[in-house]
Order: structure tokens, then C-alpha cells, then sequence
């Protein structure tokens, strides 16, 4: 056994204290990095990057979403929400699992087999949530008011979140004015039922005309991503009719009511064409409206389930429906792995879809 000399000892002791004070450095400079971390001045998390926000809204604590069933004290929104850089929308809960499903598979994402995706806001009992990795899958029922009322919780919820530059997209069906039925429509202009570019919302007895803009490279971007060749069918740009009825006020004669002639109907459908409309729907205006004033991108994505000129009717196979339905899934589908990987379509990108029955 060999003893240490004392120039031996004196050299392990000088390592020891180099050692000691460079640990109480990095204690030193992580008690910093807490204490900058609460500085305000110098925010270490990212901000929401939504504008025009409600002001009131930082006071809530809780705030209640209350149609989603979600609330900001018992989730952490930036904990659960934070990575979410897609918001799709599409008529009914069906649809939008389908959908979720779908995506999952499309980005590359796996569950295990006895696992099912969760419906988020199930016990709200009003809309479908669903949430696949940054893609969030929500349902908005019929018309502007119903989806306004889940875009106003999504928009809360994505702030809330501080999800950076999230996209959002409206996936659905429409009556189709002179193109084929199949085809689809990418909105570049929605046009409410006195075909001005507005979203009317009556506060406090006074109607406001706020602004339907959408974000035209997006619109540009998607048409880019669809392959008429390839699909089988035409994805056109085009201005929308968004109407507050689904019979009167898309000119239909097969309502319960119904006082103009079928003269009329056409000569309005004529109109409609002769001003670039190329489909009707029912919430392209509040979409467009609610999104842009938060500064969100935002599209809508609208299959035509039959030609208005030819007649009123939804009357395709079911088969048919099912087949247009996953249409503008597919090509949101395409935008998003393009936006997640930078890929072009995958070959595979064909939706199969099974004969459940669901429309809206
Ligand atoms: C399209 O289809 C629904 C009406 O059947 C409505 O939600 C819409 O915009
Ligand atoms: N959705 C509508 O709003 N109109 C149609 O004609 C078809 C679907």
C-alpha cells in the first residue's frame, strides 16, 4: 500500500475546492435562472400569439368553457394544448372522429389497439373534441351560431394555450353552383345571404358588419395540393354563399315553405353565378369572421353534394355521400403532413371510408 505525500494531499485538496466552487457556480446560476424565469421583464414561455383578444379575459380564474367542458383551473391548457398547430372544424361528431382517425394515421401517430381516441368535451353533451398530437378535431353542428359558439371556446382555448400561429380549417359539405357534384370548393371570398363580404352579429340591439377575410396564400397553398389527374376530381377557389337556412334561404322549393316560383329560384341561382359563387353553405362567414379577428389563418374546405342548377334534393347513394365526405379530409390532410414533414401527398393518401352515415 503506497501513502500520499503531503504535496499529494494538498493537490487532491486543491481539486476538491475547484470542484465545490464550481458547484456552488452552477447552483448559483440556476437560482438565477429561477429567479429570471418569474422576472417579467424577461418572459421565458411564449406568448399567445393570437390579437384583438377580450381583455376581460385574464381576469377569469377559472375561466369555463363551458359548451367544451373544460375549464383553466382543473387543465393546464399550455400543458394539454400547447402543441397544437391545427384546429379542424367539420359539421358533425362522426365526421370529425372519423377524421381524427384519420389524421392519426396520415401524420404517423399510433395508439395502442385497446386504446380509443377520447372525445374531450363528451360531457358538455353539445360538440365533439378530439386531440391527436398538434391537430385538434372539433365538431360545430349547423349554422353561425352554433359554430360561433365553439370557435369563441377554440379561439379561448388555443390563447389560453399559448399555441404559436395555430392554422384552422372548416371541412364540409355544400350545395355546388354549376360544378360537377364531388367537386370541391375552396373558399376565397365568403358572401353572407345579401351577398356582401360580412358576418352581421347583433350586440346590444346594434348589428356590427365584421369582415369575412380569409388567408388567400393558405386558400392558394391547399388548391396546390390537390391533383385532379389523381383524385378523380376538380378542387376549385371560389366565393361561397353562406345562408342562415338551409331551404328559403338557399332557394329551395322542397321547404315546408316556400313563396317564389321556380322562375325565381333560378334566376337567383343565375345571380349567384354570375358573382363568382360557386357554393353554399351555412357557416363560412362566422368562421371567416371569428378567425380573422384573432389573427388566426383560416380556410374553408366545402365538398358540393349535388348542382343547385339541376336541382334541390340531396338524393346521391349513400356510398356516394360517404365517398365525397372524406374529400376536403384528404386534402387537409395533405396540408398539414406538407406542413408537419414538408412532404408531398403520400401515395397511400386515399381515404377509405366505411357506410355509417354522416353528411353535415
Ligand atoms: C352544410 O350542410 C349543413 C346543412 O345540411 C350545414 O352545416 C352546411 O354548412
Ligand atoms: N349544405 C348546404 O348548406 N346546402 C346544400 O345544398 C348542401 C349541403
Amino acid at each position: 500500500m503506497t501513502t500520499k505525500c503531503s504535496k499529494d494531499i494538498e493537490k487532491d485538496v486543491c481539486e476538491l475546492k475547484a470542484m465545490v466552487k464550481s458547484q456552488n457556480k452552477r447552483i448559483d446560476e440556476l437560482i438565477k435562472h429561477i429567479k429570471d424565469g418569474c422576472n417579467p421583464e424577461e418572459p421565458q414561455e411564449l406568448e399567445s400569439t393570437l390579437g384583438n383578444m377580450n381583455p376581460y379575459i385574464e381576469c377569469l380564474n377559472p375561466d369555463i368553457l363551458y359548451h367544451l367542458n373544460l375549464d383553466t383551473v382543473t387543465t393546464d391548457f399550455p400543458k394539454v394544448f400547447g402543441d397544437v398547430r391545427f384546429v379542424c372544424l367539420g359539421g358533425t361528431e362522426s365526421r370529425m372522429e372519423k377524421f381524427a382517425n384519420y389524421i392519426m394515421k396520415e401524420i404517423g401517430l399510433k395508439m395502442s389497439q385497446s386504446v380509443q381516441l377520447k372525445n374531450i368535451s363528451a360531457e358538455g353533451h353539445r360538440y365533439a373534441l378530439y386531440k391527436v398530437g398538434p391537430v385538434l378535431c372539433a365538431s360545430h353542428g349547423i349554422g353561425g351560431p352554433s359554430i360561433s359558439i365553439v370557435l369563441h371556446e377554440l379561439i379561448k382555448l388555443v390563447f389560453h394555450a399559448k399555441c404559436q400561429d395555430p392554422v384552422f380549417f372548416r371541412m364540409g359539405t355544400s350545395g355546388g353552383i354549376t360544378v360537377e357534384p364531388g367537386t370541391v370548393v375552396i373558399t376565397s371570398e365568403a358572401l353572407d345571404g345579401q351577398l356582401r363580404p360580412v358576418h352581421e352579429v347583433v350586440v346590444q340591439t346594434q348589428p356590427q358588419l365584421r369582415p369575412t377575410t380569409l388567408d388567400q396564400d393558405l386558400a392558394k397553398t391547399l388548391r396546390s395540393l390537390s391533383n385532379p389527374c389523381g383524385d378523380g376530381y376538380d378542387t376549385v377557389l371560389g366565393k361561397t354563399l353562406c345562408t342562415n337556412d338551409f331551404y328559403e334561404g338557399q332557394s329551395r322549393l322542397d321547404g315546408a315553405f316556400c313563396d317564389y316560383t321556380p322562375e325565381k329560384k333560378m334566376a337567383f341561382l343565375e345571380k349567384l353565378s354570375q358573382s363568382g359563387v360557386v357554393n353554399i353553405e351555412m357557416e363560412s362567414t362566422a368562421f371567416a369572421s371569428l378567425t380573422s379577428q384573432a389573427n388566426i389563418r383560416a380556410a374553408v374546405v366545402c365538398v358540393t353534394l349535388l348542382n343547385r342548377m339541376e336541382g334541390d334534393q340531396i338524393d346521391a347513394p349513400p356510398a356516394r355521400l360517404k365517398d365525397y365526405d372524406t374529400r376536403p379530409q384528404i386534402l387537409i390532410a395533405r396540408y398539414i403532413r406538407k406542413a408537419m414533414y414538408g412532404e408531398p401527398p403520400a401515395e397511400d393518401s386515399s381515404y377509405t371510408c366505411d357506410c355509417s352515415g354522416d353528411q353535415n
